[in-house]
């Protein structure tokens, strides 16, 4: 879900970028993905573009801006209007609201829209919901909230104590947003593993065992598996009066995946795709567990899987992708 773009200091065209925002949070909102993702790009280019935009030929040189879009960019310069918006699909309110739901995607949003539910309210009354919808709708605005740095280091600390006390030998950090070192996190995602390649074996039962008991997982998001759970997403509050409940993801890891775990768990996802993409232009493949070699494919097919590559730190993958290494700090595009 494509939230509405908030004011952008140093964005001289913020009038067009607000018009263009909304077209692309329906396109995000509906199945059109790739639409989304063009206007996604137009729009950082133009928050990026130095000055106010003012002719045509400034519009239509704008890098990822094509001409239908560059024109929809011109007819906003000339006439502060554009009359595409007027044609959005009244239903789309509702859409997008609906899409902020944690577990619906576009099409469970186009279902209930359709089925005439309109708020919130319709949808806890008549929706059909599934379990994991259930608590999306529950922490609504909480989960579309977005938590300081400081509280995900709160909450990250929380699952750390755990993990050491169950093994002090065991790794257990924040990735995602946090480890990118962004202001806000919209979940807390911790990777555990531990350097002897075993122990991580049963920690994730035992740590929601110990998370549970204290009360501070409060809901579940993925069913409990027997034996070995692999990931595990969820909801968690801090101790204390006003605290909020916030999205918390688990991964443990096998010691031999660290390196690739790591990497994948950092993000961002547009990054992640990119190494994916280079990869797979390299006849190798790269994924959460690994990074294969000597993958064959067939059109899109993967015939042969691969050989997994000794990967043992982030900045193997890199060197192996022939990528100078960029630090978590640089991974958000
Ligand atoms: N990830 C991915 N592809 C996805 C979802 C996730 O590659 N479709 C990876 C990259 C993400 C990481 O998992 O950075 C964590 O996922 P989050 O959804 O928690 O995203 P972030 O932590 O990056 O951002 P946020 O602050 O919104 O949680
Ligand atoms: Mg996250
Ligand atoms: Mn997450």
């Amino acid at each position: 879900c494509t939230q509405a773009s908030t004011s952008n200091q140093g964005n001289h065209n913020q009038f067009i970028t607000d018009k263009l925002q909304v077209l692309a949070t329906a396109y995000a909102n509906t199945k059109d993905q790739w639409r989304a993702l063009g206007y996604k790009k137009a729009i950082a280019s133009i928050k990026n573009y130095h000055k106010k935009l003012e002719t045509w030929e400034e519009c239509n040189n704008l890098p990822f801006v094509g001409e239908r879009l560059a024109k929809k960019i011109w007819e906003i310069v000339q006439t502060g209007h554009l009359r595409r918006l007027d044609h959005v699909d009244p239903k789309q309110d509702a859409i997008n609201l609906f899409v902020g739901v944690w577990g619906a995607g576009p099409t469970a949003a186009e279902t209930w829209v359709s089925q005439g539910l309109k708020t919130l309210q319709d949808l806890k009354n008549h929706g059909k919901l599934t379990r994991q919808q259930q608590i999306g709708l529950k922490y609504y605005d909480e989960f579309l909230e977005r938590m300081s740095r400081e509280e995900a280091g709160k909450i990250e600390e929380v699952v750390k104590k755990a993990a050491l006390d169950i093994n002090p030998g065991l790794e257990a950090f924040a990735c995602g947003s946090f480890r990118r070192g962004k202001p806000t996190c919209g979940d807390v995602d911790i990777i555990v593993s531990h350097p002897d390649g075993k122990s991580h074996e049963g920690v994730m039962a035992r740590l929601l065992e110990i998370l549970k008991s204290s009360g501070f997982l409060t809901d579940d998001l993925t069913l409990a598996e027997n034996g070995m759970q692999r990931k595990y997403l969820g909801v968690c509050k801090l101790p204390g009066e006003n605290t909020k409940h916030r999205r918390l993801d688990i991964i443990v890891v096998p010691y031999n995946e660290w390196a690739c775990a790591l990497l994948y768990f950092t993000g961002s996802d547009y990054f992640n795709r990119s190494m994916r993409l280079l990869a797979k232009n390299n006849g190798m493949s790269l994924s959460e567990h690994s990074l294969n070699t000597g993958v064959i494919r067939k059109g899109n097919e993967k015939i042969f899987e691969g050989t997994p590559l000794p990967v043992c730190t982030e900045k193997d993958v890199f060197d192996y992708l022939g990528l100078e290494y960029r630090g978590p700090h640089e991974r958000d595009c």
